[in-house]
């Protein structure tokens, strides 16, 4: 017999849709409460996004829950300790994103440096025939800094070298590399950055990780890159530096409160945002829905599980 499934928020509707053909597919947004009690007893997998909120409350409500699918390589919204304590597995999609999100950072790195987003609304505005557009930040040969040296951070140091980027890091752990420079601390990693890009996962270590006194240490020719979660950076903090000036610039696709976007961030040269899209290209998107698909198979089947993420420490 196939697994019933509990589909929570945010979770793409052609994946649902290709996942009802041979389960049983529930919607959370849809149930009561009471629709939901009657049901409980029969889920056997969670199906959440990497910006789901999977609760103790929610997992403790599911007896029979043995499995949160995410579709997403972050999975900080999922309670993993109370997860783990019922021993209910958790798969994510890992590498599979890993270039999108990256070449979607240099994206961002790029236009805000060059200022592209400000020399086309320049165009649109009509105001071209009246002079030039200001000169905007080289890029080639500046130094970066990334915050979290993981499968993320690594490739856009990787992507960064072809602009003969210096690179430097900071990681929980020390980084013994040669293609970067390891900063003990966050601060020196952002005095020593023209550009500093956040890749570091998302928790408890490494929330508002990146805040005032690091917009400071980055100063006001430095441009911050966010396509981690919003989490990592102090929002309020960002916004202020924007506002003051203290800050050069920055490129955010993660915010602290999504679908919100602080509206003082927005209609400036020197911001770009995006919804959210890291992964969201239609080959990574298909491969994402095809490794959570074969992992509720996997499950349903009874064989291990293809990408089952870590128990926590
Ligand atoms: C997706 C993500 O936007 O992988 C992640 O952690 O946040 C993104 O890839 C998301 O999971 C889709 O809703």
């Amino acid at each position: 017999m196939s697994a019933a499934i509990l589909r929570v928020e945010k979770v793409p509707d052609n994946l649902a849709e290709q996942l009802a053909q041979n389960y049983t597919l529930y919607e959370y947004n849809k149930l009561s409460a009471e629709d939901l009690g009657a049901i409980a007893g029969e889920i056997q997998v969670i199906l959440a996004s990497g910006e789901s909120k999977v609760e103790a409350a929610l997992i403790n409500q599911l007896p029979a829950l043995k499995l949160i699918a995410v579709f997403g390589v972050g999975y900080d919204g999922v309670d993993i300790h109370a997860a783990f304590r019922r021993n209910i597995q958790v798969t994510n999609t890992p590498d599979i994103l890993t270039d999108d999100v990256a070449d979607l950072g240099i994206a961002l790195m790029l236009n805000v440096s060059r200022r592209i987003i400000g020399a086309q609304r320049f165009i649109e505005r009509g105001d071209w025939p009246f002079g030039a557009y200001p000169p905007s930040t080289k890029v080639s040969g500046s130094r970066l800094g990334i915050v979290g040296y993981g499968r993320i951070g690594r490739a856009v140091a990787h992507r960064a070298k072809g602009f003969a980027m210096r690179i430097g890091c900071f990681d929980r752990y020390p980084v013994e590399s040669e293609d970067v420079v390891f900063y003990p601390t966050l601060v020196e990693l952002a005095q020593n950055s023209d550009v500093l890009m956040v890749c570091a996962s998302a928790g408890k270590e490494s929330a508002k990780l990146i805040n005032r006194e690091v917009l400071a240490a980055l100063g006001s020719n430095g441009i911050l890159i966010n396509i981690a979660r919003g989490s990592v950076v102090d929002e309020d903090a960002l916004v202020d530096a924007i506002i003051d000036g203290t800050l050069g610039g920055a490129g955010i696709d993660v915010f602290a409160n999504e679908p919100h976007v602080p509206r003082e961030l927005l209609n400036r040269d020197n911001v770009v945002v995006t919804p959210h899209t890291g992964s969201a290209t239609l080959a990574t998107r298909a491969a994402m829905a095809k490794l959570v698909m074969d992992n509720i198979a996997a499950f349903n089947a009874g064989q291990p599980l293809l990408t089952p993420v870590p128990q926590p420490k």
